[in-house]
């Protein structure tokens, strides 16, 4: 049995997305934060971060497997639901291949670089020793100028991998070449790796997801982010994940 730690609309409706798509039998296990039990002992056993998600797996006879960090719950469930004869319900790309360094590559980006930015977006106070609103409000502002630039990244790679995807292709390479200029209006109605859905995709809807209420330049305005963000939207796990973690619209 797998149980799922999780707190609504937190990083863990990025393993929560997987565990949906996936079919996977699970439990969901509330972490009040409201209440602070994600900083309570027994969670901190858990999870010494104090952070939200942590999957914990019971196999008979075998010590449960602990598992916290976003992307590597989600790896291991890929890993584990992996199917030679079904590629098409494979979340990752096959081992060794460009496609699956590409997965790589954005997971550890979005994890290392992007979700921190959106941590000090949210909580600025917690990097300045000082309660001068001023300053805090600055350490937002700089984290909100740096997420605009990560939110045109993907963007843009999301440009790039509509250019390449091929209806042939399993898994189109994220990166082959420069975006040519006309692709800026081409929708082909891909997943962020091109042709083939993979565990990218909960994590970049996700973080996406926080920038809703930003003022200016939430995700859904970008040309490509938009449309791929309803396609997510679209999905019936993504909808089912949010009716479950009882998620107001709008949802994206
Ligand atoms: N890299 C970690 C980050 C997890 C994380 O920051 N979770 C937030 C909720 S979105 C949390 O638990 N925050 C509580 C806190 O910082 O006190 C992951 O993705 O698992």
């Amino acid at each position: 049995m797998v149980k799922l730690h999780y707190y609504p609309s937190n990083a863990s409706m990025i393993p929560h997305i997987v565990l949906e798509e996936l079919g996977i039998p699970f439990e969901l296990v509330l972490v009040d934060r409201s209440q602070n039990l994600h900083k309570s002992a027994d969670y901190l056993k858990l999870n010494p971060n104090g952070k939200i998600p942590t999957l914990v797996q019971s196999t008979p006879g075998e010590p449960d497997l602990v598992l916290y960090e976003s992307a590597a719950i989600c790896l291991h469930l890929a890993d584990t639901h992996h199917s030679d004869a079904k590629p098409a319900g494979n979340l990752m790309p096959p081992l060794g291949s460009a496609a699956r360094a590409h997965a790589y590559k954005w997971l550890l980006w979005l994890a290392d670089t992007f979700q921190p930015d959106i941590m000090m977006y949210y909580y600025p106070e917690r990097y300045v020793a000082t309660s001068d609103l001023a300053v805090v409000g600055g350490v937002k502002a700089q984290a909100q100028a740096r997420i605009h630039g990560h939110l045109a990244q993907l963007d843009s790679a999301l440009a790039r991998s509509a250019f390449s995807a091929r209806p042939t292709q399993d898994f189109a390479d994220a990166e082959p070449t420069e975006p040519d200029a006309a692709v800026g209006s081409v929708d082909g109605g891909h997943w962020f790796l091109g042709q083939r859905y993979t565990v990218v995709d909960p994590y970049v809807f996700t973080l996406c997801r926080w920038t809703r209420n930003f003022d200016t330049g939430p995700a859904r305005s970008f040309p490509h982010l938009g449309p791929y963000l309803q396609r997510m939207v679209a999905r019936p796990a993504v909808q089912r994940v949010c009716v479950r973690e009882g998620l107001q619209p709008q949802w994206v």
